[in-house]
């Protein structure tokens, strides 16, 4: 893998290079869309073509993103591009069947932050110590001599919130507000654009929550909070399996709480489980025993049985370790 922090490299590709391919990873987030919102919107600015690429829809949370809708699926008849640039990709495999779009590229290359990265791309500019992917690409920018819009600025915000948790993930430092400073220096419309990606919520989604702060209980010595929902509570709200996802989090945000749980019947007839900890608890060798996996703090479950037999196996196994 070359050196990291390229931009030299990665600068003179971009300049080379006409048409370009912007690629996205699957399951896309903030982070990964806001910097190919935001490159679209620089090499527009360097009189490039660009195509954004992504294998999976934009969240509809992101309507008010410059470029949100200019997202394709391929097709597997585009090309050929002078470039492919893949942004906050950690590995090939997570483009999906965008990476075939690699082989319809002259050349390749990448800008990320994950520290795992192993250089899949001609050229790879990888910095593990950036907050976000977009800060990157705000410190590209500079290389390339293009000035910072307020379409940018939304773009680039929407990477660096989400990331950081809206600042206030362990990743957050001083550069993190260095970058956003310049950021408002460019009327981002911060109080809207927060509102819209933190706090507004589906009403399904708000109902469903009701339903499961009203299940709540506690096991381990009271250290673990436990939600169920089930395929009713889901139909009650109109709420889809989707809204269940963050819900989670109110469960382990309750005082003197190190783990929680929520398990939810799917229209599958299987108990899926999001399972939390605060650190130094942990909770993916839980999920391991059980088939599922996952991050130190953050793991899933999906299970056969009933609800109550299955919560009751994986709350007995939490407990032992906390
Ligand atoms: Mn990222």
């Amino acid at each position: 893998m070359e050196t990291p922090r390229n931009f030299e490299a990665i600068a003179r590709c971009i300049r080379e290079a006409q048409t370009v391919a912007v690629v996205s990873h699957v399951n896309p987030d903030g982070d990964t869309l806001g910097s190919a919102a935001a490159m679209r919107l620089i090499l527009q600015a360097m009189g490039k073509e660009v195509t954004l690429f992504c294998d999976e829809k934009v969240p509809d949370i992101l309507y008010f993103m410059p470029g949100h809708d200019l997202f394709h699926v391929p097709t597997g008849h585009e090309g050929p591009f002078d470039l492919m640039l893949a942004v906050d990709v950690s590995d090939s495999a997570r483009m999906g069947t965008c990476a075939a779009l690699m082989d319809r590229s002259a050349k390749t290359a990448q800008m990320d932050h994950h520290p795992t990265n192993p250089g899949f791309a001609d050229v790879n500019l990888v910095d593990g110590e950036a907050s976000a992917n977009c800060m990157i690409i705000r410190e590209l920018m500079k290389v390339l001599d293009v000035p910072l819009t307020q379409d940018i600025a939304i773009c680039l915000y929407v990477g660096i919130s989400t990331d950081t948790g809206n600042f206030s993930f362990g990743c957050t430092n001083a550069e993190t507000f260095r970058v956003m400073a310049e950021l408002m220096e460019c009327d981002l419309p911060l109080a809207r654009l927060n509102r819209a990606l933190f706090r507004v919520k589906p009403r399904e989604q708000v109902k469903l929550l009701g339903k499961a702060l009203e299940s709540m209980t506690f096991g381990g010595n009271g250290k673990i909070a436990v939600m169920k929902l089930t395929l009713a509570d889901f139909a009650a709200c109109g709420a889809l399996s989707e809204h269940a996802d963050t819900i989670v989090n109110y469960a382990l945000d309750t005082k003197h709480t190190d783990m929680a749980l929520l398990a939810r019947e799917t229209d599958k007839g299987q108990i899926k489980f999001s399972l939390r900890a605060r650190a130094p608890y942990t909770v993916d060798n839980i999920a391991s025993l059980f088939g599922g996996g996952g991050h130190p703090q953050a793991s899933g479950i999906t299970m056969d049985g009933t609800l109550d037999e299955c919560v009751e196996k994986v709350l007995t196994a939490m407990s032992e370790t906390v």
